[in-house]
């Protein structure tokens, strides 16, 4: 059976359309049991047969005022991550994490950083020997691809190329991600719902 012309010519266009310009996956995850949706971390899994490379700009988390800013911060496996201490007391920032080297980074005084380069995928937390109150999470992802949601539950992936993808949602206070198959075609929509 022939095609039409037209409908082939149609669906060229299309595929060059979708191809110049980059998608977007948005929508609210819904954290049941908190008393806010945000820091949950919608990131798209491992994609068989890509690798990306470990980025060359170093991402910042300060210690400010008592506390990790920002809360939840997600990577792309090989950042090395700066840990800035904004305030006039010393802090001891480590982890207790294998997936991290139980990295223990010491004490420094305001204005400067210590760094830490997360090599494998993890779910890092952040302590403060000198703060027990203190707490931090960074999550070590295997793609470029993620967004943290917002007091609302608002999140959005920018610049994702059209493709299926395996979507999962992480959030520090829930032991179980949400998985969700998602095919993404320029704005594409997602909500996702966590339960404590
Ligand atoms: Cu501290």
């Amino acid at each position: 059976m022939r095609f039409p012309f037209s409908v082939t010519c149609a669906a060229l266009l299309l595929a060059a359309s979708s191809a110049a310009t980059a998608g977007e996956l948005k929508g609210m995850v819904k954290v049941i049991g908190m008393k806010h949706s945000a820091d949950a971390v919608v990131y798209i899994e491992a994609i068989a047969g890509r690798t990306f490379p470990a980025p060359t700009a170093h991402v910042k988390m300060d210690q400010k005022n008592l506390v990790f800013l920002p809360h939840v911060l997600p990577v792309l496996q090989g950042t090395t991550v700066d840990f800035v201490n904004s305030d006039a007391v010393l802090h001891n920032v480590f982890s207790p994490d294998k997936c991290c080297e139980q990295f223990n980074l010491g004490s420094w005084p305001q204005g400067q950083s210590r760094s830490y380069a997360f090599k494998s995928r993890c779910a890092a937390t952040l302590l403060c020997k000198v703060h027990p109150e203190m707490e931090g999470f960074v999550l070590v992802l295997p793609t470029p691809w993620f967004a943290v949601s917002d007091r609302t539950g608002a999140y959005s992936i920018k610049d994702l190329p059209d493709g299926a993808y395996t979507v999962k949602v992480w959030h520090p206070k829930i032991k179980k991600e949400v998985t969700q198959p998602v095919t993404v075609a320029g704005v594409t929509s997602a909500d996702f719902a966590l339960k404590k």
